[in-house]
């Protein structure tokens, strides 16, 4: 087989699935959202992550069709919780830098979230420093319409690209993701340890939003906490679930 054809018939023959990973407020005791993150099963491969198949999506041009399908996945799932009185929670969806550049993405993000009723405020939009610096002034346009209409944005694998941070003063966001490489035994690590209250402090400073993914350890998530995060998302709180464990987990906190 190539994963080149049958990426071509995911969405028809129903292989693709989306999950979703939990995030923590810590400092309200609260479930806050979920990352929804895109699964493929294939008939002979199994599960393949997006890691794998995303760089052939750009290279074949499905990209944009396969990132409309997934934002309209997620969204129906948030509107479902809404519907299911798990209120207040948000879902952010995981952008690429192609869907970036693709001129009518402002007009079906919208256009998504009203087929589906559900408020802007419910969905967040993530997309690495990379993507985001690689146009800045297209970037900015883009960020100030979204949060204009309601949408947050956040900055993902904060840390880990080699963009300048020039950016932070031009691009309106909403959040940072501190990088899981950052995160990982940071009660080990100085160097990682000295770069996490950086972070944290830059955020304080910009006023926006900071959450550390990644997290596996009580350490890790007890240091960064001492550091002045409250945020997490992390196999530590709890691996992507599946849609319906997802709703069970939201209803019923353990
Ligand atoms: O879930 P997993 O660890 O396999 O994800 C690997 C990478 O794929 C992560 O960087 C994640 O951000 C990205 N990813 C997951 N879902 C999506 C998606 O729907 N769209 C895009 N563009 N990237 C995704
Ligand atoms: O790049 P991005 O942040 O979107 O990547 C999210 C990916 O990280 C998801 O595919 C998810 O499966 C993975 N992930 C989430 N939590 C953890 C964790 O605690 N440890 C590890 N190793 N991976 C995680
Ligand atoms: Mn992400
Ligand atoms: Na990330």
């Amino acid at each position: 087989f190539s994963l080149e054809q049958d990426l071509r018939h995911a969405i028809a023959r129903s292989q693709l699935e989306m999950e979703f990973q939990p995030v923590v407020d810590l400092a309200r005791g609260r479930l806050i959202g979920a990352e929804a993150l895109l699964r493929w099963h294939h008939p002979q491969a199994g599960l393949i992550s997006p890691g794998r198949f995303v760089p052939i999506l750009e290279d074949i041009n499905l990209i944009n069709e396969i990132g409309m399908w997934t934002l309209n996945a997620a969204c129906r799932e948030a509107r479902n919780w809404q519907r299911r009185g798990i209120g207040g929670l948000r879902v952010a969806v995981n952008l690429s830098a192609t869907q970036l550049r693709d001129p009518k993405l402002e007009s079906m993000i919208l256009r998504t979230l009203e087929r589906h009723r559900l408020p802007p405020e419910a969905l967040e939009l993530e997309l690495t420093e990379t993507a985001a610096a690689e146009d800045v002034d297209r970037t900015q346009a883009l960020f100030v319409a979204l949060r204009a209409a309601g949408i947050s944005i956040s900055i993902d694998d904060f840390g880990a690209g080699y963009s300048s941070l020039s950016y932070l003063k031009k691009l309106p966001f909403d959040r940072l993701k501190i990088d899981r490489e950052f995160v990982l035994d940071v009660h080990m690590h100085k160097d990682s340890q000295a770069i996490c209250r950086s972070l944290i402090e830059l955020a304080r400073g910009l006023e926006i939003g900071i959450l550390a993914e990644g997290v596996e350890k009580s350490e890790e998530v007890e240091m960064l906490q001492g550091f002045g995060c409250a945020i997490f998302q992390g196999f530590h709180f709890s691996r992507p679930l599946g849609a319906a464990e997802f709703v069970r987990l939201a209803v019923d906190p353990a």
